[in-house]
């Protein structure tokens, strides 16, 4: 549905990166949980769709020095 988005995130290579993906993603407004697996490269991440949306949750990642997209 429109408040959940799976993101592939590449770059991710310890569990540190993975650490500070989670920490950023949930400090996003409107993002409501947040749950990132470092070998599948992948993040589950719930949001409340009147504040945030993948673009921004994409920007975040990419601002962290992480590629990211949105794959469902
Ligand atoms: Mo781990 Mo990630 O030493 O940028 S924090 S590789």
């Amino acid at each position: 549905s429109d408040h959940r988005t799976t993101l592939r995130i590449t770059g991710m290579t310890c569990s540190s990166c993975s650490s500070a993906v989670e920490k950023g993603l949930s400090g996003v407004e409107g993002v409501r949980s947040v749950t990132v697996n470092l070998l599948a490269g992948r993040a589950e991440v719930e949001f409340d769709p009147d504040k945030t949306g993948p673009r921004h949750l994409i920007e975040a990642v990419e601002d962290m020095g992480f590629e990211a997209e949105a794959t469902g």
